[in-house]
Protein backbone atom coordinates (compact mmCIF):
# COMPACT_ATOMS: atom_id res chain seq x y z
CA UNK A 1 0.00 0.00 0.00
CA UNK A 2 3.32 2.11 0.47
CA UNK A 3 3.74 2.27 -2.65
CA UNK A 4 0.61 2.92 -4.06
CA UNK A 5 0.14 6.11 -1.63
CA UNK A 6 3.47 6.99 -2.83
CA UNK A 7 2.31 6.75 -6.53
CA UNK A 8 -1.22 8.90 -5.97
CA UNK A 9 0.70 11.68 -4.47
CA UNK A 10 3.39 11.74 -7.33
CA UNK A 11 1.14 11.32 -10.40
CA UNK A 12 -2.96 11.87 -8.89
CA UNK A 13 -3.52 8.68 -10.22
CA UNK A 14 -3.19 4.67 -9.28
CA UNK A 15 -4.24 1.45 -10.61
CA UNK A 16 -5.27 -0.84 -7.92
CA UNK A 17 -5.86 -4.10 -9.40
CA UNK A 18 -8.55 -7.03 -7.72
CA UNK A 19 -9.33 -4.98 -5.31
CA UNK A 20 -12.81 -5.90 -6.09
CA UNK A 21 -13.99 -9.32 -7.28
CA UNK A 22 -16.33 -10.42 -9.76
CA UNK A 23 -19.42 -10.89 -6.82
CA UNK A 24 -18.84 -7.13 -6.10
CA UNK A 25 -19.12 -6.06 -9.68
CA UNK A 26 -21.95 -8.17 -11.18
CA UNK A 27 -24.75 -6.36 -9.19
CA UNK A 28 -23.09 -3.73 -10.66
CA UNK A 29 -23.24 -4.60 -14.06
CA UNK A 30 -26.73 -5.70 -13.75
CA UNK A 31 -27.83 -2.70 -12.41
CA UNK A 32 -26.39 -0.55 -14.91
CA UNK A 33 -27.49 -2.32 -17.88
CA UNK A 34 -31.23 -2.47 -16.68
CA UNK A 35 -30.59 1.49 -15.51
CA UNK A 36 -29.80 2.11 -19.37
CA UNK A 37 -32.99 0.99 -20.80
CA UNK A 38 -34.23 4.21 -18.42
CA UNK A 39 -32.37 7.32 -20.08
CA UNK A 40 -34.71 10.25 -20.07
CA UNK A 41 -37.06 8.89 -17.24
CA UNK A 42 -35.38 9.86 -14.47
CA UNK A 43 -34.15 13.21 -13.59
CA UNK A 44 -30.74 12.59 -14.01
CA UNK A 45 -30.30 9.49 -16.56
CA UNK A 46 -29.48 11.11 -20.09
CA UNK A 47 -27.99 9.35 -23.82
CA UNK A 48 -25.70 12.70 -23.62
CA UNK A 49 -25.20 11.56 -27.25
CA UNK A 50 -29.09 12.12 -28.22
CA UNK A 51 -28.60 15.35 -26.47
CA UNK A 52 -25.04 16.21 -28.10
CA UNK A 53 -27.05 15.46 -31.41
CA UNK A 54 -29.74 17.67 -30.76
CA UNK A 55 -27.75 20.42 -29.66
CA UNK A 56 -25.55 20.41 -32.43
CA UNK A 57 -28.67 20.48 -34.69
CA UNK A 58 -29.45 23.88 -33.26
CA UNK A 59 -32.93 22.84 -31.84
CA UNK A 60 -34.49 25.45 -29.90
CA UNK A 61 -35.96 22.62 -27.38
CA UNK A 62 -33.81 19.82 -26.74
CA UNK A 63 -36.19 16.45 -25.70
CA UNK A 64 -34.51 14.08 -23.16
CA UNK A 65 -37.56 13.24 -21.44
CA UNK A 66 -37.47 13.09 -17.36
CA UNK A 67 -34.24 13.99 -17.22
CA UNK A 68 -33.60 17.92 -15.54
CA UNK A 69 -30.10 17.92 -14.10
CA UNK A 70 -28.89 20.14 -16.64
CA UNK A 71 -30.68 23.20 -18.41
CA UNK A 72 -30.66 21.77 -21.85
CA UNK A 73 -32.11 24.54 -23.70
CA UNK A 74 -28.91 27.03 -22.37
CA UNK A 75 -26.76 24.36 -24.23
CA UNK A 76 -27.72 25.59 -27.55
CA UNK A 77 -26.57 28.74 -26.46
CA UNK A 78 -23.59 28.12 -25.32
CA UNK A 79 -22.80 25.94 -28.48
CA UNK A 80 -23.94 28.55 -30.49
CA UNK A 81 -21.69 31.18 -29.15
CA UNK A 82 -18.58 29.35 -28.65
CA UNK A 83 -16.84 29.05 -32.31
CA UNK A 84 -14.76 26.14 -31.06
CA UNK A 85 -17.75 24.04 -30.36
CA UNK A 86 -17.71 20.98 -32.27
CA UNK A 87 -19.02 17.28 -31.36
CA UNK A 88 -16.51 14.40 -30.34
CA UNK A 89 -16.76 11.26 -32.51
CA UNK A 90 -14.76 8.65 -32.51
CA UNK A 91 -12.25 8.11 -35.45
CA UNK A 92 -13.74 5.99 -38.52
CA UNK A 93 -17.19 7.79 -37.50
CA UNK A 94 -18.81 10.91 -39.27
CA UNK A 95 -22.48 11.60 -36.67
CA UNK A 96 -23.76 11.09 -33.40
CA UNK A 97 -25.54 7.86 -34.91
CA UNK A 98 -25.71 4.44 -33.22
CA UNK A 99 -25.41 2.98 -29.52
CA UNK A 100 -25.72 5.68 -26.42
CA UNK A 101 -24.09 7.51 -24.31
CA UNK A 102 -25.45 6.83 -21.30
CA UNK A 103 -25.20 9.17 -17.96
CA UNK A 104 -26.54 9.04 -14.36
CA UNK A 105 -25.38 10.05 -11.34
CA UNK A 106 -26.82 9.74 -7.74
CA UNK A 107 -27.68 6.41 -8.22
CA UNK A 108 -26.55 5.02 -4.79
CA UNK A 109 -30.12 6.12 -3.67
CA UNK A 110 -31.91 3.11 -5.44
CA UNK A 111 -29.19 0.80 -5.76
CA UNK A 112 -27.70 -1.49 -2.74
CA UNK A 113 -24.88 -2.33 -4.89
CA UNK A 114 -23.32 1.11 -5.31
CA UNK A 115 -24.46 2.04 -1.62
CA UNK A 116 -22.87 -1.44 -0.23
CA UNK A 117 -19.38 -0.48 -2.29
CA UNK A 118 -19.19 3.41 -1.74
CA UNK A 119 -20.21 3.01 2.18
CA UNK A 120 -19.05 -0.21 3.42
CA UNK A 121 -16.34 -2.87 2.89
CA UNK A 122 -13.03 -2.39 2.02
CA UNK A 123 -13.23 0.29 -1.12
CA UNK A 124 -13.65 3.41 1.43
CA UNK A 125 -10.57 2.35 3.56
CA UNK A 126 -8.28 1.97 0.44
CA UNK A 127 -9.24 5.32 -0.55
CA UNK A 128 -8.89 7.07 2.96
CA UNK A 129 -5.81 5.60 3.10
CA UNK A 130 -4.35 7.34 -0.16
CA UNK A 131 -5.54 10.89 0.53
CA UNK A 132 -4.39 10.10 4.52
CA UNK A 133 -7.63 11.24 5.53
CA UNK A 134 -9.30 9.83 9.08
CA UNK A 135 -12.71 9.78 7.54
CA UNK A 136 -14.56 9.98 4.50
CA UNK A 137 -17.72 11.72 3.22
CA UNK A 138 -19.18 10.31 0.59
CA UNK A 139 -20.59 12.84 -2.39
CA UNK A 140 -21.84 11.15 -5.36
CA UNK A 141 -21.65 8.36 -8.01
CA UNK A 142 -22.12 8.47 -12.03
CA UNK A 143 -22.50 6.17 -14.46
CA UNK A 144 -21.02 6.50 -17.79
CA UNK A 145 -21.79 3.63 -20.20
CA UNK A 146 -22.09 3.69 -23.57
CA UNK A 147 -23.55 0.59 -25.65
CA UNK A 148 -21.01 -1.03 -28.57
CA UNK A 149 -20.27 1.55 -31.47
CA UNK A 150 -21.01 4.47 -29.89
CA UNK A 151 -19.20 6.96 -31.59
CA UNK A 152 -19.80 9.97 -28.55
CA UNK A 153 -16.64 10.46 -27.21
CA UNK A 154 -15.90 12.34 -23.53
CA UNK A 155 -13.88 15.55 -23.85
CA UNK A 156 -11.51 16.10 -21.40
CA UNK A 157 -12.01 17.64 -18.23
CA UNK A 158 -11.35 17.88 -14.36
CA UNK A 159 -14.13 16.56 -12.25
CA UNK A 160 -13.55 18.95 -9.57
CA UNK A 161 -15.33 21.95 -11.21
CA UNK A 162 -18.42 20.12 -11.64
CA UNK A 163 -18.53 19.23 -7.98
CA UNK A 164 -19.13 22.92 -6.19
CA UNK A 165 -17.86 21.48 -3.25
CA UNK A 166 -14.41 24.36 -2.59
CA UNK A 167 -11.13 23.88 -4.50
CA UNK A 168 -9.30 23.42 -0.93
CA UNK A 169 -9.54 19.75 0.96
CA UNK A 170 -8.60 16.08 -0.03
CA UNK A 171 -11.08 14.37 -2.38
CA UNK A 172 -10.70 11.51 -4.27
CA UNK A 173 -12.49 9.57 -6.68
CA UNK A 174 -12.38 5.93 -8.18
CA UNK A 175 -12.90 4.74 -11.52
CA UNK A 176 -14.58 1.49 -11.60
CA UNK A 177 -14.38 -0.57 -15.20
CA UNK A 178 -17.56 -2.93 -15.47
CA UNK A 179 -16.55 -4.56 -18.50
CA UNK A 180 -12.51 -5.65 -19.73
CA UNK A 181 -11.21 -2.45 -20.46
CA UNK A 182 -8.30 -1.57 -22.29
CA UNK A 183 -7.50 1.76 -24.74
CA UNK A 184 -9.43 0.65 -27.61
CA UNK A 185 -12.71 -0.20 -26.03
CA UNK A 186 -12.46 3.17 -23.84
CA UNK A 187 -10.55 3.19 -20.72
CA UNK A 188 -10.97 6.49 -19.20
CA UNK A 189 -6.83 8.68 -19.58
CA UNK A 190 -6.22 10.45 -17.13
CA UNK A 191 -3.15 12.69 -17.49
CA UNK A 192 -0.05 11.99 -14.65
CA UNK A 193 0.66 14.78 -12.57
CA UNK A 194 -2.45 16.97 -13.68
CA UNK A 195 -3.21 17.23 -10.24
CA UNK A 196 -0.15 19.79 -9.17
CA UNK A 197 -0.53 21.77 -12.42
CA UNK A 198 -1.99 24.47 -10.00
CA UNK A 199 -4.75 25.01 -11.80
CA UNK A 200 -8.87 24.27 -12.21
CA UNK A 201 -10.04 24.75 -15.71
CA UNK A 202 -13.86 25.22 -16.37
CA UNK A 203 -16.02 22.06 -16.22
CA UNK A 204 -17.51 21.31 -19.83
CA UNK A 205 -20.25 20.15 -21.58
CA UNK A 206 -19.00 16.26 -21.45
CA UNK A 207 -19.78 15.46 -25.00
CA UNK A 208 -17.89 19.23 -26.32
CA UNK A 209 -15.30 21.05 -24.77
CA UNK A 210 -17.49 23.84 -23.93
CA UNK A 211 -17.65 25.28 -20.57
CA UNK A 212 -20.62 25.04 -18.67
CA UNK A 213 -22.27 28.28 -17.72
CA UNK A 214 -21.56 29.41 -13.91
CA UNK A 215 -18.08 28.37 -14.23
CA UNK A 216 -15.41 30.63 -13.16
CA UNK A 217 -12.40 29.03 -14.07
CA UNK A 218 -10.72 28.97 -17.06
CA UNK A 219 -11.48 26.86 -20.24
CA UNK A 220 -9.37 23.40 -20.21
CA UNK A 221 -6.53 24.07 -22.64
CA UNK A 222 -6.24 22.17 -25.91
CA UNK A 223 -4.09 18.96 -24.98
CA UNK A 224 -1.94 18.96 -27.88
CA UNK A 225 -0.80 15.55 -29.46
CA UNK A 226 -3.90 13.97 -27.31
CA UNK A 227 -6.74 12.74 -28.84
CA UNK A 228 -9.34 14.21 -26.98
CA UNK A 229 -11.40 11.00 -26.04
CA UNK A 230 -12.02 11.00 -21.93
CA UNK A 231 -10.50 12.01 -18.93
CA UNK A 232 -10.02 13.34 -15.97
CA UNK A 233 -7.36 14.89 -13.92
CA UNK A 234 -7.25 12.95 -10.14
CA UNK A 235 -8.52 15.56 -7.70
CA UNK A 236 -6.77 15.56 -4.75
O1 LIG B 1 -16.14 7.21 -19.24
C1 LIG B 1 -16.23 8.38 -19.61
O2 LIG B 1 -16.69 8.68 -20.71
C2 LIG B 1 -15.79 9.50 -18.74
C3 LIG B 1 -15.47 9.09 -17.36
C4 LIG B 1 -15.31 10.29 -16.51
O3 LIG B 1 -15.19 11.37 -16.98
C5 LIG B 1 -15.29 10.19 -15.10
O4 LIG B 1 -15.25 9.06 -14.59
O5 LIG B 1 -15.33 11.24 -14.45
Amino acid sequence: MQEAIAQFERDGVVVLRDVLQPEHLAPLREYVTARMQTAGQTETGYDLQAVARQVFDKRDKIEAGEASRFELDGLVGLITQDPEAKPLIEDGADKLEGGAFFYEAGCWRSSDAIQNLALKGGLPVIMAQLIGAETLRFFEDTIFARGPKTPCRTAWHQDLDYFKVGLEGRKIIVWIPLDPCTHETGGTQYIRGSHKWGKTYASNVFFADTPISGSDQPRMPKLMGMKAIMTLSLLK
